[in-house]
């Protein structure tokens, strides 16, 4: 199973087009606002820059909201959720 979790910021734009595919999409993922808590720090050790959205994949920081959208489409068997 692919353990995932969206780190993302309320304001941010790109964000919100992430969020909104998500909701469209019934995908539910652990999601982290980089306001809260210790949340900017733990982004910026797993990624390297507290740039936002940040799907985390296994460990893997993947920043650009383009690509996370792909990334869900690639992956929606995978998840096991229909898209
Ligand atoms: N090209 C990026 C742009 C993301 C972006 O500019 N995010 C801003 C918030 S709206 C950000 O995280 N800025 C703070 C930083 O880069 O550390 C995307 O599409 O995801």
């Amino acid at each position: 199973m692919t353990d995932l979790t969206l780190y993302y910021m309320p304001t941010c734009p790109f964000c919100q087009k992430v969020i909104t595919f998500m909701k469209k999409n019934d995908i539910e993922i652990p999601m982290k606002d980089i306001n809260e808590g210790e949340n900017r720090q733990g982004l910026l050790m797993l990624g390297g820059k507290t740039q936002v959205p940040c799907l985390v994949i296994d460990g893997k920081a993947m920043y650009e909201s383009d690509d996370i959208i792909t990334w869900f489409k690639d992956n929606a068997k995978k998840l096991k959720q229909a898209f």
